[in-house]
């Protein structure tokens, strides 16, 4: 199967009717302020733990489209399950540079109230978050609503046990789910191709998922692809599976070098598919953009990166030793031992 493409990688737009999308001005400048205000956010977050203010940082830089196009697709009220790189999605969401960030700090387990964004705090156990949205997704079954919930992950992450359990579990139960996977060419520093023999939207269905390809790095396919197939679980039709194909053009975290396993020429190659550029060339040739919009976006890129070095700078010192009392019931030798050692650490970072 060929992924699903609406737009070529020199921004040119082709119809294609088994995936209708009224592709307006407003729709394109709303997708591109929104991916070059992630882009942006990530840099900013990227420079910060440079500069020893966060601990780690994973970056979403190449994967702004297909993070925007699906999760503006899916409806405010939908539940979804992030996996751990996905800024561009949660900004779409209303979430702030402060909530993003803190968890990196290591001044929170996690920066945000799910509930409120209807958007789950990040999942750094691969996959763990599969099996976690499908035992919501079969409530969300039994609450009788027509809200349904989405999972993110990635390539790697669908290796795992739980994945795979997830897959089956979701088809057999017919809950409302849809599996997102952005297959980005790696996890960490293993490729893809070494790790599976058949592509994800083939396993995903013999597992019974409706399962689709799309190219990732094209904005309006993903959004198409994704609106068409929401609605199709929001009916009724049961869980689907789609595989977003893009590229991790960064490290896989600020703790990794991505020149020792993987060759500049490939990811020359991904550049000159950048979602935002694509986006932008269609904008171009159509007049969809002009100065103005472009010096607006700007501006706005700079108030977010403004706020985003204020806040991480703002961050106070945190008590971390609720983590020793209140997780498990009785306390162990070990235990107090660890807490006796973290509260040195601490001590010694006074100055
Ligand atoms: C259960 C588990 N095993 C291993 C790891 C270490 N680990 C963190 S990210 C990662 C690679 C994940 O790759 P992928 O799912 O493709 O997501 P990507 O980072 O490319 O977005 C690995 C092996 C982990 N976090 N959890
Ligand atoms: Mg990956």
């Amino acid at each position: 199967m060929e992924p699903v493409q609406l737009l070529s990688p020199d921004g040119t737009f082709t119809p294609d009717p088994a995936w209708p999308l009224e592709v307006t001005p407003q729709l394109c400048r709303d997708f591109y302020r929104r991916m070059v205000l992630a882009r942006r956010f990530d840099d900013e977050a990227l420079a910060l733990q440079r500069q020893g203010e966060l601990g780690l940082w994973l970056q979403s830089r190449g994967q702004e489209a297909a993070q925007v196009g699906s999760i503006l697709a899916l409806r405010d009220t939908d539940y979804v399950f992030p996996s751990y790189r996905e800024q561009a999605a949660a900004l779409c969401r209303g979430l702030t540079p402060a909530e993003l960030l803190v968890q990196w700090r290591g001044n929170a387990l996690s920066g945000w109230d799910p509930a409120r964004y209807r958007f789950h705090i990040y999942t750094l156990v691969l996959a763990a978050q599969l099996p976690h949205a499908t035992g919501y997704a079969m409530g969300v079954q039994r609450d009788g609503t027509d809200e349904i919930v989405a999972v993110y992950f990635g390539d790697g992450a669908s290796s795992e046990g739980e994945a795979n359990e997830a897959f089956n579990w979701a088809a057999a139960a017919g809950v409302p789910l849809l599996f997102f996977c952005q297959n980005n060419h790696w996890a960490i520093s293993t490729p893809t191709h070494i790790q599976m023999r058949a592509p994800l939207h083939q396993r995903a269905r013999g597992f019974g998922l409706d399962a689709h390809v799309v190219d990732g790095n094209d904005v309006l396919a993903v959004h198409a692809v994704t609106r068409a197939v929401a609605e199709q679980i929001r009916a009724g039709g049961g869980p689907a599976l789609i595989e977003a194909v893009t590229y991790r053009m960064a490290g896989h975290s600020t703790s990794d070098d991505p020149t020792r396993y993987r060759t500049a020429s490939e990811l020359d190659s991904w550049q000159a598919r950048d979602p935002i550029a694509r986006l932008e060339s269609l904008m171009v040739a159509q007049g969809w953009i002009d100065e103005e919009l472009r010096a607006q976006i700007a501006r706005e890129s700079d108030a977010l990166a403004e706020e985003t070095r204020r806040v991480c700078r703002e961050f106070g010192p945190v008590d971390m030793t609720g983590m020793f009392s209140a997780v498990l019931a009785q306390q162990s030798p070990l235990l107090a031992e660890e807490r006796r050692r973290h509260e040195a650490l601490v001590v010694s970072y006074a100055d």
